[in-house]
């Protein structure tokens, strides 16, 4: 109840902040994307995790407003990197229930100046399974105005592929958990190929998350599994000011 309290009052005062986790050409060639993650710092707990508050804001129905601060912060970030940089920004299932989220995204664009092919959405894959026409409804309008959508945590949600060639999206995020083991267990590797064969053969752009070792990456490299990168072995999450510089170490 009190985190309740504190994290109405944190919202209302604009104070969650934005890290940047950045995803590469798999040889590190070029920084290409920037995924938004919502920092929350509490006053006597000091960070929670945007799990944590995410889910206690999604409860309190006020998730839509994290979401229009953290599209806005990130798009202004974004307007002051290299042009070649697009922005991820999480969204939450309610997000996808309310068309509140094409005005948002609309007036945030207009706002900002940045150009809508810029900015990358993504959404889970558990919440593409519900409410599916509305989803499907949310999803085309935005694309429409050129956004790029992603599904996040890739390979976790779905029940059925039966329906997968059908969704409104342009990217897949293979979850880390499809790549912690590749070294290890040639099976995993199996797996995480045929994920990767399957998304290529519906013309989904591919990045593979939680890339750790650099015994991973030369793998994903060597087998084609990969068109970009985000994991500890390129970068931590990083303040929006250290992405320049990260771009130009990259080129
Ligand atoms: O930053 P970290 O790796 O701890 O993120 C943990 C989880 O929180 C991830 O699943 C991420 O997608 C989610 N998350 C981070 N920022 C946001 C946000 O702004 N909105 C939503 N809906 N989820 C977020
Ligand atoms: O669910 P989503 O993919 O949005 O979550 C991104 C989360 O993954 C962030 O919390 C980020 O800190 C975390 N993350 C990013 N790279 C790595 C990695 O290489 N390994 C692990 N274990 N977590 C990572
Ligand atoms: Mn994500
Ligand atoms: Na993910």
């Amino acid at each position: 109840q009190r985190l309740k309290t504190d994290l109405r009052a944190a919202v209302d005062a604009g104070d969650i902040s934005v890290a940047y986790q950045p995803m590469f050409k798999p040889d590190g060639s070029a920084l290409e994307c920037c995924e938004a993650l919502a920092r929350w710092t509490h006053p006597e707990k000091g960070a929670i995790p945007p799990n944590v508050f995410i889910q206690v804001a999604e409860e309190m129905g006020i998730v839509s407003e994290i979401t229009r601060q953290v599209i806005k912060k990130a798009c202004r970030d974004c307007m002051t990197w290299p042009e070649h940089i697009s922005i991820s920004v999480n969204l939450s299932v309610q997000d996808l229930r309310n068309e509140l989220i094409i005005d948002t995204v609309t007036s945030v664009l207009a706002e900002t100046g940045l150009a809508p092919g810029r900015l990358h959405l993504e959404v889970t894959e558990s919440s593409l399974i519900e409410e599916l026409s509305t989803v499907r409804l949310i999803l085309e309008q935005l694309r429409g105005y050129g956004i790029t959508v992603a599904i996040d945590d890739f390979g976790t949600g779905f029940s059925s592929l039966s329906y997968l060639d059908t969704l409104p999206v342009d990217v897949v995020k293979i979850d880390r958990s499809f790549v912690r083991n590749i070294c290890e267990d040639v099976r995993r590797l199996k797996l995480l190929r045929g994920i990767v064969t399957l998304s290529r053969g519906l013309n989904l752009q591919i990045v593979v998350e939680g890339v750790e070792t650099r015994e991973q990456l030369a793998l994903l490299i060597k087998y084609n599994c990969a068109d970009l990168i985000q994991g500890y072995v390129y970068s931590m999450p990083v303040s929006s000011s250290d992405i320049e510089e990260l771009s130009q170490l990259a080129e």
